[in-house]
């Protein structure tokens, strides 16, 4: 019998440039990170070797977007940059008017001042920090619907971000559909685990809320990662193209908020859609207020450019593969030294599940925390939390607690080899090993909004 070789892929692109790195030792990283308060957020980025703090804002451009950076139309009004974006937007996506914003969270906070008044409710596939705080400031209340498996770290559902039917039939029913402005969903839920949504769920999802007249806004910063996960899981849809099923999803919702720092593979930049004339005109009378004029939104037009780019080419289905590739090698890395991680493996990032890493402590010891400052001291790797400190408080004041508690490992796009995964993974490995000694932490400062960015901590003795 033939042997069959197991055969290896690659990326699809090659380096043209790189940048240097800073070798630290345990000494300067143990004072780097008493400093930052045993924060992650608070260290300085000279002084990690491999960050995975975030996927946000970390792509490396290609080639192509470089160049588009010098067809930038910097004018105030009417840039040419902001039309060659609507026009990638409504091309791939599919949303008829564009409103640009400087990054996501600006997206969100038009996005909610316009749609939601005080006492809506918002149910969604799980919050997200900056999406769910806007829709509280505006005067409105996430609930919870996606399923259960999500909260499971180690559930293997194939479609952990979908949403439970019933769940959301019983806040319609509590509530009334007149309270729900519209119905919150992301592709591929990030605090889950960059866990996807199926389209069949999305589907039913649709058949319903249109009975109910709710509106599907759709969080679609990493709807391409989504859509890779839908081509490999679902049936039906393995011969479908990336470039297919993203518009397929953004077919089946009526508005969007994008953080183009994800998917769309650039340094900055974002923007809300909308299929209703009555909602974008609003967004475009707030625009000008919060962000800029309507046709730059907080961005300079080569940043426009190179998202216009960007979009485009984050919908190859070779860079996907390799994208998310390169994540799934780095969780089975992870997993061959029996490190407890977020199953199935997510899309842009590994998560540690922390409560299983450190059993001996409880949540109000902020495990991921004290797991994520121990990495960082011990190999100059950042990672983030995405526990306790993350979801903050409620507006009553007391702690949020979720069930998931866990350490974010995410990948920035085409930045880092295979190489630099393999450390990682031999570092969260070497921290395994003296897990018994980890102490939790004391929250010693703590700012009122999305605490985690910059609250600071102490070890417990
Ligand atoms: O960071 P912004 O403001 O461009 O985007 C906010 C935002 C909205 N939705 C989702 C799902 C996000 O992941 C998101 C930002 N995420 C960050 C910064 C992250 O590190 O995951």
């Amino acid at each position: 019998m033939d042997t069959i070789l197991k055969r290896s892929w690659a990326e699809p692109y090659k380096m043209k440039m790189v940048e240097l790195l800073k070798m630290t030792t345990r000494a300067q990283r143990s004072r780097a990170m008493k400093k930052a308060g045993y924060n992650t957020f608070l260290l300085r980025s000279e002084d990690v070797y491999i960050d995975l703090l975030t996927d946000s804002g970390t792509n490396a451009m290609s080639d192509r977007q470089w160049s588009a950076l010098m067809l930038g139309d910097e004018a105030y009004a009417g840039s040419k940059s902001y039309y060659h974006m609507e026009n990638a937007i409504q091309k791939y996506y599919g949303y008829k008017y564009i409103v640009p914003t400087h990054q996501g969270r600006g997206a969100e906070n038009i996005l909610s001042k316009v749609l939601i008044k005080k006492g809506d409710i918002i149910p969604g596939n799980m919050y997200f920090t900056t999406t769910r705080l806007h829709q509280e400031l505006a005067g409105g209340k996430f609930v919870d619907i996606i399923v259960d498996e999500a909260h499971d770290p180690f559930n293997e559902h194939p479609f952990k971000g979908n949403v439970d039917l019933n769940k959301l039939e019983a806040v319609v029913k509590k509530y009334g559909a007149k309270r729900i402005p519209y119905v919150s969903i992301a592709t591929n839920v990030n605090m889950a685990g960059g866990q996807p949504i199926s389209m069949k769920n999305l589907k039913e999802l649709r058949a319903y809320t249109q009975k109910k007249n709710i509106r599907i806004i759709h969080d679609m910063t990493r709807v391409a990662e989504n859509a890779y996960f839908i081509q490999q899981r679902e049936k039906g849809y393995e011969k479908r193209s990336i470039r297919e099923i993203v518009k397929e999803i953004c077919s089946l919702t009526d508005g969007a908020t994008m953080s183009a720092k994800k998917d769309a593979l650039v340094n900055i930049g974002g923007f809300m859609a909308t299929n209703e004339w009555e909602v974008f005109e609003e967004a475009r009378n707030l625009v000008v207020v919060y962000e800029g004029l309507h046709t730059y939104g907080g961005l300079a037009g080569r940043d426009m450019e190179a998202i216009a780019v960007g979009i485009e080419e984050s919908l190859n289905d070779h860079h996907q593969r390799a994208r998310v590739g390169q994540v799934e090698y780095l969780g089975n890395k992870m997993e061959s030294y029996g490190i407890p991680i977020v199953k199935p493996v997510g899309g842009h990032g590994v998560f540690v599940d922390a409560k299983s890493f450190l059993p001996h402590l409880t949540q109000d010891d902020f495990p991921a925390q004290a797991l994520a400052a121990e990495i960082y001291i011990e190999s100059g790797v950042r990672t983030m939390e995405r526990g306790i400190v993350s979801a903050g408080r409620k507006p009553n004041g007391e702690h949020y607690y979720p069930k998931l508690e866990l350490v974010r490992f995410t990948v920035p796009r085409r930045v880092y080899t295979q190489a630099h995964t393999d450390v990682v993974a031999e570092a969260v490995a070497a921290v395994f090993e003296r897990r018994k000694k980890i102490k939790g932490l004391r929250m010693v400062y703590e700012p009122k909004y999305l605490r985690f960015f910059q609250a600071r901590f102490e070890p417990k003795v």
